[in-house]
Parts: C-alpha cells; sequence; structure tokens
C-alpha cells in the first residue's frame, strides 16, 4: 500500500507530500498520524530548518474522509471528539509551536480540515488553478483543523463568517486579495517558487522565524501590555543566540550573514 504521507529530504528542509491523490487526499486516521510522526522526525533532525507540505495528484486535500466516518455496522470508529482531540487538534498545535518555518503549496483543491490544518502555517502559496473552500457547512458540521480560529483572523470576521456558512470556493487569486494566503502562483512555476521560498528560509536564523510565529499568535489574544513584554523577553533570549551575532556583525562587515539555525 502506498504511504499516505512521504517526506523528502533537500538540501537544509524537508518536503512532507499528502500521497492519496486517488482520493483527492481525503484525510485517514493513518494519514493523520504519520503526519503527526513526520512532523516530529523533521522537528528532531536539526540539519531541517524548514518544511514545505504539498500533495500529489491533482488535489491538495478534500479534506476528512467521508467514507471513514460514515457508521457501518459492526464497525466501532472513533468518535467526533477522539478523531479531533487525537487526529487533527495534535497537527494543530504543532504547527503553531514547530521550531522552524512551514511553507504550503497548494496545488489544487483544497478543502476541509486539510486545509484549515494549512491555514496555520507560516507562508502559503496557492496555484493559481487552486479553488479553496469550507465546506462543513454542507455536511452540517462546523470548519475544524483551527478553521474558526485561523480563518477570521486571516480574513476578517464578515468573510470568514460567509465562507464558513456559504460553504463556496474561492479561487487562490480571491483567497491572495483577502489575505488568506500569501501568493497565487502560475500552475507550472508553484513548485520551484515554493522550493526556493523555503530553501530561503532555511538559510535564515530559524529560532527568530519560529519566534515570529509564535509572538504573531500570542498578539492575536494578548494586551498591548502583555505583548511588549513579551517582545521584550523573546527579544533579550534572541539576543544572545549566535544568529543575532552573526547578523549584527554581517551587516557591520557589509556581508552576507552566515547563520547556523539551531533550533535547541
Ligand atoms: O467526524 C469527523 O471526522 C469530523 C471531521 C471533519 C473534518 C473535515 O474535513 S469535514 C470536511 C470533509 N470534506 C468535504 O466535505 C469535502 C467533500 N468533497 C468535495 O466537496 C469535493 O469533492 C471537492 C470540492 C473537494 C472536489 O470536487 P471535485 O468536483 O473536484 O471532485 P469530486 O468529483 O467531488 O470528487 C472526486 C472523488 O473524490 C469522488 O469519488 P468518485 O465519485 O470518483 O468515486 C468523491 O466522492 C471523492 N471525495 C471527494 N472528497 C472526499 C471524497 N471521498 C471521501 N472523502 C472526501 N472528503
Amino acid at each position: 500500500m502506498e504511504q499516505p504521507i512521504l517526506t523528502t529530504k533537500a538540501d537544509g528542509y524537508r518536503i512532507i507530500t499528502f500521497n492519496r491523490p486517488d482520493k483527492l487526499n481525503a484525510f485517514t486516521a493513518q494519514m493523520n498520524l504519520d503526519l503527526q510522526a513526520a512532523l516530529a522526525d523533521a522537528d528532531k533532525d536539526q540539519t531541517c530548518r524548514a518544511l514545505l507540505i504539498t500533495a500529489a495528484g491533482r488535489a491538495f486535500t478534500a479534506g476528512q474522509d467521508l467514507s471513514a466516518v460514515r457508521p457501518q455496522p459492526g464497525v466501532t470508529k472513533r468518535s467526533t471528539h477522539d478523531v479531533l482531540e487525537q487526529l487533527y487538534n495534535p497537527i494543530v498545535r504543532t504547527i503553531a509551536d514547530y521550531r522552524m518555518p512551514i511553507v504550503v503549496a497548494i496545488n489544487g483543491v483544497a478543502a476541509g480540515a486539510g486545509l484549515n490544518l494549512a491555514l496555520g502555517c507560516d507562508v502559503v502559496l496557492a496555484a493559481r488553478s487552486a479553488k479553496l473552500m469550507q465546506p462543513f457547512s454542507k455536511i452540517a458540521l462546523i470548519p475544524d483543523g483551527g478553521g474558526t480560529w485561523h480563518l477570521p483572523r486571516l480574513v476578517g470576521a464578515p468573510r470568514a463568517r460567509a465562507l464558513m456558512m456559504l460553504a463556496e470556493p474561492v479561487t487562490a487569486e480571491q483567497a491572495e486579495a483577502m489575505g488568506m494566503i500569501w501568493k497565487a502562483v502560475d500552475d507550472d512555476k508553484l513548485m520551484d517558487e515554493a522550493k526556493a521560498l523555503t530553501a530561503r528560509l532555511a538559510a535564515m536564523p530559524t529560532r527568530a522565524l519560529a519566534a515570529i510565529r509564535r509572538a504573531a499568535i500570542a498578539a492575536e489574544t494578548n494586551t498591548l501590555a502583555q505583548q511588549l513584554d513579551l517582545e521584550r523577553d523573546m527579544q533579550e533570549g534572541l539576543s544572545h543566540e549566535p544568529d543575532a551575532k552573526e547578523g549584527i556583525a554581517a551587516f557591520l562587515e557589509k556581508r552576507a550573514p552566515k547563520f547556523t539555525g539551531s533550533k535547541s
């Protein structure tokens, strides 16, 4: 049987590929667990300083595999509570706290919880032909995978509520215009651009990039006073890192910095 999650190593980064193309990369429990393992494995690798997530075939993902959800006589299934708590939410939490930047290349239609995992990542590119949608209301559910948290923060409440209730697809260009993603890219340039971007981030000061995400997430709920404290403390910590010393030295010596990007 094909592995539903593939990991490829590149120079300084890894590529994680959703690999159930014949099922539009719809998520099974095994796929969730393999994605959790792939994220943990990349995190442990000190030479891996950025991640690129993409998918095989014509779709990025169709979200949860609904054939696995439908009750079947004689088959005991995970409750929806457990599906979220054991399969999706650990991934959302891992991404939020990940120690390196995550780029996503949405190569085709992206729907459901799989899209919402992507919306929690750092730099999201989408092929111009891709369509992005929150289909949950069509099956009488609410967006999960962090969707109700990320989407309003990305696109604002009026658009988020309409997108979630109406379940209408948006094009990559519309998604870019409303701030849901970073950029729509021509289909034939998507992977080259995504790889170049991931390689660029992999050569940057890894700990500072991870701290930027954590600070941005904290800002969503902090007061200004709390956020100023957080910036002060994070900056103090980062300023003692070899990468900060290298960055400042390189600037003053008018040369390109060579960051080591240690994660621990
Ligand atoms: O209880 C819980 O587990 C809660 C967890 C929920 C998490 C979620 O993610 S819920 C949301 C689940 N996803 C959806 O509701 C999306 C369903 N799919 C679609 O709306 C459309 O398929 C797409 C918009 C993604 C793509 O449309 P299109 O026209 O390009 O393709 P299609 O013809 O609809 O689909 C192609 C095949 O994939 C088709 O099978 P067939 O007829 O060729 O045998 C279709 O049934 C299958 N497919 C598509 N999505 C899913 C799926 N099979 C299982 N699960 C899917 N999510």
